[in-house]
């Protein structure tokens, strides 16, 4: 028996939309969403179907290795997008909140969208609240711009928090110029550090639980989760604060690098920092609110470190 259908029905057709750039094309390949419409501008024309219409968009940079360009920011695209950046290829997103996340070969974005992306090496985010979620692989995170730097090979900019995936060895390292807006998080497990390192005139790390708190770098402030421990070096002047709770802290000679560098530790409620000797010109211990001890014990050779208690 064939079903019966009473009343006015309509079928809209899906059909996957598929754009490759020429050997000529110049300039990224456009991809918004408006009235109700997808709008693809590639080699200067633009063309825009229903979204309702549009199972996928895939997209390929082709011989010249085209960008992919996405603005969300008027209304938020249905169809999954796909990517290949043929070897070259970059992607921005304009728009706010969004997650990416990158495995060291292909990567995601969602939040307003899903893209998905392969054979590319940049990505750009324009708009607020951008989360960057790296490999599962041992990683090194090198910040040297606001919100931008590398990972894994993939530059990053315009990225507010960057996160660490569970059980792994993540290493920020915020060099000169190097600040971010929102939360360095290590993810859970693992053994993830900070390290600042290159030309920075001050530095103070505040506690606010074991492996959380916030580091303030020439005024700009980081905060943190999820970290083991932080590692300081080329900074004149070192302020280390603990928690509000009751720390009870020592400085002494870091056992991993007992000539060259000072660890300040209370392991129950503040981070472990670890500051390099040469360059450090002033160092501060403080324990804030709670009821404090700072001891300093071992063979502390501090030569030219002012420090103060
Ligand atoms: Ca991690």
């Amino acid at each position: 028996m064939s079903p019966v259908l009473s009343g006015p029905v309509t079928i809209a057709f899906r059909s996957a939309w598929s754009v490759v750039a020429d050997a000529t094309h110049t300039g990224p390949i456009a991809v918004r969403a408006g009235g109700g419409d997808l709008v693809v501008t590639a080699h200067g024309d633009t063309a825009m179907r229903p979204a309702t219409t549009v199972k996928a968009l895939d997209v390929n940079g082709g011989p010249s290795k085209a960008g992919l360009s996405i603005d969300k920011t008027s209304e938020p695209i249905a169809a999954p997008i796909s990517y290949d950046g043929a070897g070259d290829g970059a992607v921005e997103i304009v728009g706010s909140n969004v997650t990416w996340s990158f495995d060291g070969a292909k990567g995601m974005a969602t939040g307003g969208l899903t893209l998905s992306f392969k054979n590319t090496w940049s990505i750009t985010a324009k708009g607020s609240g951008h989360t960057l979620v790296g490999p599962p692989t041992d990683s090194t995170w090198m910040v040297t711009g606001a919100g931008a730097g590398t990972v894994a090979g993939l530059a990053f900019a315009g990225i507010e928090n960057l996160t660490g995936a569970a059980d792994n060895q993540d290493t920020f390292v915020f060099d000169t110029g190097g600040s971010l807006n929102g939360i360095v998080d290590g993810g859970a497990g693992g053994l993830d550090k900070l390290v600042v390192q290159g030309q920075h005139a001050s530095v103070a790390s505040v506690a606010q639980g074991p492996n959380s708190g916030t580091i303030t770098l020439d005024g700009s402030v980081i905060r943190y989760a999820g970290l083991e421990p932080i590692t300081i070096s080329g900074v004149s002047n070192v302020v280390v604060t603990g928690s509000a709770s009751d720390d009870i802290i020592t400085v002494h000679p870091d056992p991993a690098n007992a000539t060259t560098h000072v660890e300040v530790k209370s392991p129950s409620t503040m981070e472990t920092v670890s500051v390099q000797i040469a360059g450090t010109t002033s160092l501060t211990v403080q324990g804030a609110a709670g009821r404090d001890s700072i001891t300093v014990d071992g063979s502390l050779a501090l030569p030219s470190v002012a420090l103060a208690i």
